[in-house]
């Protein structure tokens, strides 16, 4: 450390657990753990430390954990979400699974005794849940529609399973990269519609054209937080679309944010922890020259332009893909929440009509690909289509929610339920001439992405009739996909029980909506 900050540097709690044992060290343990118990884990290992493995303790539901996996590009096959079934199977109804705005899956019920026998599992059809929580990169995101877009320019499905494979040291645990700051998002979009959310994300590749050739513009720094949300910025950096140079360029920004981590004070406080506050301090001129000095070479400047020209798709219904012959259908999941019969159905109907491949969106839906055009009409007759529909009601289509209080102990208000109720009311209640997206976020955090919401609903405590009540925060404005931009905070603490003549105005007023 240099003179310069040999002051007092005064590591925040987590740093302090993280010092005293790595949070991968539970590794080893975990045998031990699900012989002894949960109840007789101390406090640092229980809430913190099994969040490298995945285990995340539930203090809503003490005992019954939830276990988030790790899905690059959101791909997964009918073996897996059919072992994902049967993993919650067995905790009948305590067992549920929740599709994430991260093209992911967490399963919820799972007891600690069962781990070493599910984590067997797992490997047997090549999924982990290895630094999917606390101080670790995130599900790598990518579109959903990689290789199948008639629009894609990249496939970016190579390129997240090696990233993946490199941060976790492929699934065995990567000591070097998993004692970052701070959380950490990384998204590479390979179409044209920003797909995957690149403004949220710390580091995300944008296709660009630089001189005739393909590549990626990189943007930094994005995210969401209670403190304070920031929309990526140019990092002024253009790649070449070469799996290897984006695998290497992001072990570089990695490798400089959590080396510096400490110098930089970013193990102080966990509010000013994330990239941007790196960046803040240095300028996004020395950042970029500290990751090349890591990379040992000189980075491209970015290309003026980059080809995100659509709107954002939502991927619901039939759709034909580039291979001739072939759609990809996408099936509503009503925010995103499933349980083991409906996963043991999507399975079969990925094997039954597609090639047993199955696809995660942000939006928390599937995507079964590879649906011959002789096969298409069969599929749409599928009862299980009636609980998971290809084409729901206006509100409901684009509803996102997050886990809420049903599950997690930050959540100042219920969001699942209480958002696909309201949305089906108004659905009923009005006509809405065009999409209208719904971002239910249970607390600052913003898991629900509230700011990217066409409407972004948070929750808070309100006041009604002289009582604290369950309320919203109100977002307007949040455009996805070209020229993607946050929303912004338009009215504060909305009682819950006070909301639905709020939207419908809002609905009427700004989206055309009118009453049937
Ligand atoms: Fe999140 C923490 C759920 C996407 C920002 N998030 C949590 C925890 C782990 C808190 C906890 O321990 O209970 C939540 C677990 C609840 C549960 O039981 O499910 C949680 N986050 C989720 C998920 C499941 C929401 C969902 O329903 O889809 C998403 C899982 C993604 C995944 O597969 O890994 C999820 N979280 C996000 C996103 C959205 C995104 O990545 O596009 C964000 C905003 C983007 C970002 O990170 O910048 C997000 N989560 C947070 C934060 C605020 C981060 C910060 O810098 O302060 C926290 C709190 C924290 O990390 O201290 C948090
Ligand atoms: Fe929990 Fe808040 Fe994230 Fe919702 S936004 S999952 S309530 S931490």
């Amino acid at each position: 450390m240099t003179a310069m900050t040999e002051k007092k540097i005064k590591l925040n709690k987590i740093e302090k657990v993280k010092a005293a044992k790595h949070g991968l060290d539970v590794k080893k343990e975990i045998e031990h753990f699900a012989e002894i118990g949960w109840e007789a884990l101390n406090d640092d290992d229980l809430i913190v430390r099994l969040k490298w493995l995945g285990i995340f303790f539930r203090p809503v539901t003490p005992g019954k954990f939830m276990l988030r996996l790790r899905m690059p590009n959101g791909i997964l096959n009918s073996q897996q979400l059919t072992t994902l079934a049967q993993i919650i199977q067995r905790y009948g109804d305590d067992g549920s699974a929740d599709i994430t705005t991260r093209q992911n899956i967490q399963l919820r019920g799972v007891l600690l005794e069962d781990i070493p026998t599910i984590f067997g599992q797992l490997q047997e059809v090549g999924l982990t849940s290895i630094q999917s929580g606390m101080d670790n990169v995130r599900n790598l995101t990518g579109s959903p529609v990689a290789g199948i877009d008639p629009h894609e320019l990249y496939d970016t499905r190579e390129v997240n399973y090696k990233l993946q494979a490199m941060i976790t040291n492929n699934g065995e645990g990567n000591y070097e990269l998993s004692n970052l700051p701070r959380k950490f998002n990384i998204a590479v979009e390979g179409g044209k519609d920003n797909s995957i959310h690149a403004e949220i994300n710390d580091v995300a590749f944008i296709p660009a054209y630089k001189n005739g050739e393909l590549g990626f513009n990189v943007l930094i720094g994005g995210y969401l937080s209670a403190q304070r949300c920031a929309e990526a910025i140019p990092m002024d950096v253009w790649v070449k679309a070469d799996d290897d140079e984006i695998v290497e360029l992001c072990r570089a920004i990695l490798t400089v944010y959590t080396t510096n981590g400490l110098e930089e004070r970013l193990r102080e406080n966990r509010g000013k922890a994330r990239l941007m506050w790196l960046i803040d301090k240095w300028t996004m001129n020395r950042f970029r020259i500290e990751v090349e000095k890591e990379l040992g070479k000189s980075l491209e400047f970015a290309a003026p332009e980059d080809e995100i020209t659509m709107d954002k798709r939502d991927h619901l219904g039939v759709h034909p893909q580039k291979q001739e012959g072939y759609n990809y259908i996408g099936i509503h999941i009503p925010v995103g929440r499933l349980d083991a019969e409906g996963m043991f159905e999507i399975a079969r109907l990925a094997d039954v009509y597609g090639t047993g491949e199955i696809r995660a969106t942000v939006e928390q839906n599937f995507i079964i690909p590879y649906v011959a055009d002789d096969k298409v009409e069969a599929f749409l007759s599928e009862p299980i289509l009636e609980r998971y529909p290809l084409n729901p009601s206006t509100l409901v289509r684009s509803l996102v929610s997050c886990t809420g209080a049903r599950y997690c102990n930050f959540a100042l208000v219920e969001t699942k339920a209480r958002g696909l109720k309201l949305a089906q009311e108004l659905d009923e209640e009005l006509n809405i001439p065009e999409r209208v997206r719904i971002h239910w976020t249970g607390c600052p955090n913003s898991c629900g992405q509230a700011q990217a919401g066409d409407i972004g609903l948070m929750g808070t405590k309100a006041k009604k009739d002289g009582s604290v009540v369950e309320g919203v925060n109100l977002f307007l404005g949040g455009k996805v996909g070209k020229d993607a931009k946050l929303g912004e905070l338009s009215q504060k603490s909305i009682p819950c029980d006070d909301l639905k003549p709020v939207l419908k105005d809002i609905l009427i007023n700004q989206f055309g909506a009118t009453v049937k």
